[in-house]
């Protein structure tokens, strides 16, 4: 897997091409995640999930912010439609939250916690909205982490069930399934850095839950075909790494952590085996006897397309022990590693500009990915289910006299990508849309509500909701489907 690109043709560009026409058939959509906008934390018998448990553990989450009221989404859900309604939003990409459905993570549904998602989905057909749902976006249930979470293989199978349950109750109503959001981070920062919940720091229980997680999604694959239309689409969206090498080790560094955050989701999930050479690398750590005879193709089921998410990019090598290492990897702080058996791996600091996650800009970065990908599956269709920027907005009054938000930052950062993500088209990836992340700014995990990057303002303390200048601009894109600046 070469998303590591050293050098593209594009990378002397700007990627501010103006003019570029997106066909009738590319989907334009922006995407959210529930428990970074729902709120209504123990409504209608909602369960808690790990992010309840871990963002109310003192020290976890920046300024101790949690999602219990978050965007108050679950009881302002017609206003937002009618905001995406109004932007023009061809597609919605929303997840669900599990414990809504199943509070303990098992057994039967509650059904007021259903209706919510019903009234979601059946508030964007009515709107012309393509629902895109994604089934799990790293809230489990507590109940299912209090037995072991990821690390145990009864998980999967439970995330089977619900899935199956899902199908049934919304198959004829949703576009496009998404089995899991970034298995990487549940995964990695979940288990190995602590970064996420459960905030668990183990290289062999963050191993153990990649596989556990790439079972879920080939057994939840499998029980949604039996029971979705056959028009439904079902994907997975991994937040693939770029990774650009640097000097004689760079190669070496590369291929160490495209094999952790790359391959060992991909070559599972689409090829059918996991990669020897990071099995080799990992075996101090654990000999992978949680991989089961016939798990690699339970894993490895039918794609109707991959969603990737894409921000940043990396600049890797081995460090030579010398002087002060660095470790840019976006992902700090965290007590612990998010690169199991990797540590000889230096993450060297980017140059900028940088959003203010501190990760750098790289549109080139997008186009080196998709192109990547489309070169080794020629035949899977992509769409892009994340991409945008966080950005210490201001709010001031506008013209009218009403609060406005001129994020020229984030219009020019979305312009970019949405060229970059062009280029890769003209170069032959079948790219079928692209979700901007997010619709409104959210609870941003561990940095709780201190990075918005949202394209509609929330203010926290009214929760009303101001459509930035870059929502103006994306609305103006979807509606003219010609790519202009801001
Ligand atoms: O907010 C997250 C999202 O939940 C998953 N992908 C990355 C986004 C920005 O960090």
């Amino acid at each position: 897997m070469t998303t590591s690109s050293t050098a593209s043709p594009a990378l002397s560009f700007d990627y501010r091409d103006e003019g570029l026409v997106f066909g009738p058939d590319f989907v334009f959509g922006s995407a959210t995640a529930s428990y970074q906008i729902e709120g209504a934390f123990n409504a209608d018998g909602r369960g808690p999930s790990i992010w309840d448990t871990f963002s109310k553990t003192p020290g976890k989450v920046w300024n101790g912010d949690t999602g219990d009221v978050a965007c108050d989404h679950y009881h302002r859900l017609e206003e937002d439609l009618d905001l995406m309604q109004k932007l023009g939003l061809e597609a919605y990409r929303f997840s669900i939250s599990w414990s809504r459905i199943q509070p303990t993570g098992r057994g039967p549904v509650n059904e007021t916690g259903m209706a919510f998602y019903e009234r979601l989905v059946d508030g964007l057909i009515a709107r012309g909205i393509k629902p895109l749902a994604t089934l799990y976006h790293w809230d489990l249930p507590q109940a299912l982490e209090d037995e072991g979470g990821w690390t145990s293989r009864d998980t999967a199978y439970a995330f089977a069930d619900y899935a199956r349950l899902m199908g049934e109750r919304l198959g004829n109503r949703i576009a496009g399934w998404i089995t899991l959001n970034e298995p990487w981070c549940s995964a990695y920062l979940g288990y190995g850095s602590g970064a996420h919940a459960p905030g668990r720091t183990n290289d062999v229980e963050a191993l153990t839950a990649v596989h556990h997680l790439n079972l879920a999604h080939g057994l939840a694959v499998k029980e949604l075909r039996a029971v979705v239309s056959a028009d439904a689409e079902i994907a997975v969206t991994l937040n693939l790494h770029v990774f650009r090498p640097e000097g004689e080790t760079g190669p070496e560094a590369l291929r160490r952590v495209d094999g952790l955050a790359n391959r060992l989701f991909l070559e599972p999930m689409l090829n059918g085996t996991y990669p020897a050479d990071v099995l080799a690398d990992t075996a101090g750590i654990t000999a992978w006897s949680f991989i089961h005879d016939g798990d690699t193709q339970l894993i490895c089921q039918p794609l109707d397309f991959l969603g990737i998410n894409y921000y940043s990019t990396n600049r890797v090598r081995i460090w030579d022990g010398k002087g002060e290492r660095t470790n840019a990897d976006g992902h700090k702080p965290a007590p612990g590693t998010a690169w199991p058996g990797a540590g000889m791996v230096e993450f060297l600091p980017q140059p900028g500009p940088y959003t203010e996650m501190g990760w750098n800009i790289d549109p080139a970065g997008l186009e080196d990915l998709l192109v990547s990908v489309h070169e080794r599956w020629p035949d899977l269709p992509l769409m892009v289910t994340e991409n945008g920027a966080a950005f210490a907005d201001e709010v001031v009054t506008g013209a009218d006299g009403a609060p406005a938000v001129h994020d020229v930052e984030r219009t020019d950062y979305l312009h970019r990508h949405f060229a970059a993500a062009h280029r890769a088209m003209q170069r032959g990836v079948d790219l079928r849309g692209y979700q901007v992340w997010s619709l409104m700014d959210n609870f941003e995990w561990g940095y709780g509500y201190s990075k918005r990057f949202g394209i509609v303002r929330v203010d926290y303390d009214t929760l009303e909701r101001t459509p930035k200048d870059s929502a103006l601009w994306y609305s103006r894109l979807i509606a003219e489907r010609v790519l202009r600046a801001g």
